[in-house]
């Protein structure tokens, strides 16, 4: 009996490992549509525990998270070097690339459920005033969010 119920919870442990996934965010200075200074995707929607890796495609470019879900970690990649984070924490995050923050690179990852929208709500039009080219973006990617 304690075996099979051994068996069964290395299934479980299995089972969750696999399920875990990762995706990739391209730092881009161009993406093939024209857009400047973007991330590619600039929207993604993952599950608690998968992770999230920045390619620094091209050079100067990192992302730095900005609102974040109650009880999760920021998270901040070093410059050009491809960086992966665990998102855990249920919710919505935006990010920006601090150098073309003015140039609205930025983007939106909602993990589960969408739990923390009035705060991303009053954050999303505070944050697109910072842009002086490419306005609006913020606004668009949201409109992807799952509620
Ligand atoms: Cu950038």
């Amino acid at each position: 009996m304690q075996k099979i119920l051994g068996l069964f919870l290395f299934g479980i442990v299995l089972l969750t490992n696999i399920e875990a996934k990762d995706y990739e965010i391209k730092m881009l200075d161009m993406d093939k549509k024209g857009h400047t200074m973007v991330f590619d995707p600039p929207f993604l929607q993952i599950q608690p525990g998968d992770t999230i890796t920045f390619i620094p495609t091209h050079k100067s470019h990192f992302a730095q998270s900005k609102v974040i879900p109650d009880g999760a970690e920021h998270f901040l990649s070093p410059l050009d070097q491809k960086t992966t984070f665990q998102l855990n924490q249920e919710g919505v995050y935006l990010y920006v690339c601090p150098p073309h923050q003015m140039m609205n690179m930025v983007g939106i990852i909602q993990v589960g459920k969408a739990v923390n929208m009035q705060e991303i709500r009053s954050a999303l039009p505070k944050l697109e005033r910072k842009a002086m080219t490419n306005k609006g973006r913020f606004l668009e990617y949201a409109k992807q969010i799952q509620e």
